[in-house]
């Protein structure tokens, strides 16, 4: 039994980072999949990095050989240099660089160090413990970050079908987009804000709702409150998408597009959504998972600003 569990206490860490290496490649989260399930993610990154260091500092006579500070020195530089390959690697192949990753894998080789190598003992008690509570501060601070994750998500849910009404702050990180985007009391439609977006110059300048609700095979239309503070009209598209489309060659005439003529002022725009499934030109959007929705331009001539508030399903 003894001999059991010791040959347990050996091959299971090590598979376990095995496992977890070739995760990083073979499976996981892509940019497209859900805010949950990216974030849970990333405490992998945590657990092969602690494994790892552990291991190292088990199996490697030469590193056993050294002084305790070059040991801590070389386990924080590999998870520093191998964490920066992952990184490289999978942005090769379609998955996200996350420079916060890099920072979690340090996270992963201090604990790793300070808990389950048994070189640390060759530091001071008080050593020791101190490099603890840091690296459990460290990961408590991740599991709070994660922890606002699954609140915003609650809000979601809750909220549906409105999906934007730019009335918290932690609505903002639901958006992503090349425009500088604030929450802002100046104009609004409903409740105390909406969200004003600075157009740009650029060939395209937008905005992206990324995390919402996913089915809309229910509901019969998307409608915006757009305000237009300039004194002349402004075009802006809509662009709409679904899974299928962002993860495949996300080209022009398998999405929803539509472009959509602001008048000074607010601006009440509905979409049908039998017209965004029947967008794509050879297959019905996949409706019960809609990935994206987008506001952008095109080649402004020059700055501009637009207000949205209340984008909701009905
Ligand atoms: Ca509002």
């Amino acid at each position: 039994m003894e001999k059991s569990i010791a040959l347990a206490r050996r091959i299971v860490p090590l598979a376990v980072c095995l496992i977890l290496f070739v995760l990083f490649f073979k499976s996981g989260p892509d940019y497209f999949s859900e805010r949950w399930f990216k974030e849970i993610w990333n405490f992998g990154h945590i657990i092969f990095f602690a494994l790892f260091t552990a291991i190292l500092l088990r199996k490697t006579p030469l590193l056993i050989s050294l002084d305790v500070l070059w040991q801590i020195s070389i386990v924080m530089g590999i998870a520093l240099i191998l964490g920066i390959s992952i990184e490289l690697a999978q942005n090769t192949i379609g998955r996200s660089l996350d420079k916060a990753d890099i920072f979690r894998n340090l996270i992963g080789a201090w604990t790793g160090f300070f808990f389950f190598s048994p070189e640390k003992l060759k530091l001071r008690n008080l050593t020791i413990r101190s490099g603890q509570v840091l690296g459990v501060a460290l990961i408590t601070l991740q599991i709070i970050a994660y922890s606002f994750v699954l609140i915003d998500d609650y809000r979601i849910h809750r909220d549906t079908p409105l999906l934007a009404g730019f009335e918290h702050k932690a609505e903002l990180k639901r958006w992503s987009g090349i425009a500088k985007y604030s929450l802002s009391s100046e104009q609004k439609i409903s409740g105390n804000s909406s969200m004003k977006i600075k157009l740009g110059t650029e060939k395209y300048s937008n905005t992206s709702l990324n995390a919402f609700i996913r089915d809309w095979s229910k509901f019969k239309s998307l409608s915006a409150s757009f305000y237009n503070p300039q004194s002349e009209p402004l075009e802006i598209t809509i662009k709409i998408t679904d899974i299928v489309h962002n993860r495949g060659k996300q080209a022009y005439h398998n999405r929803f597009n539509r472009e959509i003529e602001l008048k000074p002022g607010w601006n009440l725009i509905g979409i049908d959504t039998v017209d965004i499934k029947n967008a794509p030109k050879n297959r019905a959007m996949k409706m019960t998972h809609i990935s994206k929705v987008t506001f952008f331009s095109s080649n402004l001539e020059s700055p501009k600003i637009v207000f949205v508030d209340n984008v909701k399903l009905q």
